[in-house]
């Protein structure tokens, strides 16, 4: 190996790690079943310094109730499915369908400025906790697109190039955790 590989290897790797904050990314990544979780997805970039103008977040199995939360110069548009099961909810009810997707356009987030998408969902008490959920988003810009939906075990997830964002879900917080 020449020097100057190291270098770049080593350039490389400062920049992998300058990343792990970056891409689109939740604020709270890590939650208990059974209660209502704020997802607030962190857009941090756009496409090699073209503005974002599109945002498209793809929920997974057992995040019910969606509702994304109104944001000033975009508009929104959701598309409802059935869910793989019914899920417990409030007042006794059982949920069965909702938002599975959610989409923002109509604004433009420039690369040099940050925003965030948010929405508020319940992290159904029926997932299995201690594992890791990933949120697909497809992040359109007036030049380019990018999918944010790759997975890895957590050693490997350095090296991605388009990680999904991801949440861990933890037990069921105790009653007198309220
Ligand atoms: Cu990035």
């Amino acid at each position: 190996m020449k020097p100057l590989s190291h270098i770049a290897s080593f350039l490389m790797f400062a920049l992998l790690a300058g990343a792990a904050d970056a891409h689109v990314v939740l604020e709270q990544r890590q939650t208990p079943v059974g209660q209502p979780y704020k997802a607030v997805f962190k857009v941090t970039h756009g496409c090699e310094g073209s503005p974002t103008v599109k945002v498209r977040i793809d929920f997974p199995e057992g995040v019910i109730a969606v509702k994304p939360m109104p944001k000033p110069g975009w508009q929104i548009t959701t598309t409802k499915g059935g869910y793989a099961q019914g899920y417990k909810f409030y007042h006794g009810t059982t949920l069965t369908e909702g938002v599975k997707s959610v989409v923002w356009t109509g604004g433009s987030l420039p690369d040099d400025f940050y925003d965030e998408f948010i929405v508020n969902a319940f992290i159904a008490e029926e997932l299995k906790p201690n594992q890791t959920l990933a949120f697909t988003v497809t992040q359109d810009c007036e030049k380019g697109q990018m999918t944010w939906s790759e997975t890895a075990p957590p050693e490997h997830q350095l090296h991605l190039k388009w990680p999904a964002p991801l949440l861990k879900i933890l037990p069921k917080a105790s009653e007198h955790d309220h």
